[in-house]
């Protein structure tokens, strides 16, 4: 049973996990025994990303690319098959918020995060597929979000991107999976990294950023995530563990999908 979680041999590409969300998911593939490559936007995040991960004792592969260009990913994709060997799994999850109300909302700014955050999963998809074909197996697993089913105020772009993302998985899992390919999803719920950092901020006061206290009532765990709480998800999806699962979106939430919300006092 435990062999079957087992990542031993395989090759992850995580993308943007310099630090945050894929930095947790990417140590946690390598401790289950997998070669670990990963990039991010630019040397000095991806410098600061292998220091880390060197701190952690994790020997990993770190690449300058933006996963908006095609042709740095498949550039990338060929230079990880080079020198480290075919992808086996692929978690993309570099992705970017921008929090401005809809009407305020330039076209070229939520063009920006459709990019990144739906183009991008399909382009780096795309480069690993056929490695995967070859190989006759692969792991996509696509870090969607609570907004993949909920909207709220001021994250338009972003909740229409995860939205896609998440039918992109189910897509990919319907396309692939004869092939011995499995994509699904995690959503995380509300995790404290430095994208949500703005949402914690302490008051002028000191008393907590109102949004603080709102996401710790609407979470039945009654607090933020934390990146290692993707862990256990993350190698489950990237193992053999998870063969039969195919286009699913695992909400790693504390509960707040399931929760209609505290009943006033
Ligand atoms: P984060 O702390 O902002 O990390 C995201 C990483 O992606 C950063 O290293 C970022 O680099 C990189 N990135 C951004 N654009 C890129 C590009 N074009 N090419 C390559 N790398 C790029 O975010 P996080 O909170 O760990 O989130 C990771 C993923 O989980 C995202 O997809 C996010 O939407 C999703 N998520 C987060 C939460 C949460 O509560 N934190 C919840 C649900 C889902 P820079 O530093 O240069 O931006
Ligand atoms: C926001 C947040 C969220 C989270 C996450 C929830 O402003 O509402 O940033 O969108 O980051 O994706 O799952």
């Amino acid at each position: 049973m435990i062999n079957q979680f087992s990542l031993k041999g395989k090759v992850a590409l995580v993308t943007g996990a310099s630090y945050g969300i894929g930095f947790a998911m990417a140590s946690a593939l390598a401790k289950a025994g997998a070669r670990i490559v990963f990039n991010d936007i630019n040397q000095e995040i991806v410098d600061k990303g292998m220091a880390a991960y060197k701190e952690a004792n994790i020997d990993v592969k770190g690449y300058v690319c933006d996963v908006t260009d095609e042709d740095a990913v498949n550039a990338m994709v060929a230079q990880i098959e080079k020198e480290v060997g075919v992808v086996d799994i692929l978690v993309n999850n570099a992705g970017i918020i921008r929090r401005i109300p809809m009407h305020e909302m330039s076209a070229t700014e939520f063009r920006k995060v459709i990019d990144i955050d739906l183009n991008a999963p399909f382009i780096v998809a795309k480069a690993v597929i056929p490695g995967m074909l070859k190989k006759g197996h692969g792991k996509i697993i696509n870090i969607c979000s609570m907004m993949s089913e909920l909207g709220r105020e001021t994250v338009s772009a972003y909740a229409a991107a995860k939205g896609g993302l998440k039918m992109l998985t189910k897509n990919i899992a319907s396309e692939y999976g004869e092939f011995n390919i499995q994509c699904n999803g995690i959503g995380p719920g509300y995790i404290a990294t430095p994208q949500t950092a703005p949402l914690r901020e302490k008051q002028a006061d000191g008393s907590p950023h109102p949004f603080d206290s709102f996401i710790i009532a609407k979470t039945p765990a009654a607090r933020w995530g934390t990146p290692e709480d993707l862990q256990g998800p993350a190698v489950f999806l990237a193992s053999d563990a998870s063969n039969f699962v195919n286009g699913h979106i695992l909400y790693v939430d504390g509960g707040i999908l399931a929760y209609i919300g505290k009943q006033p006092k």
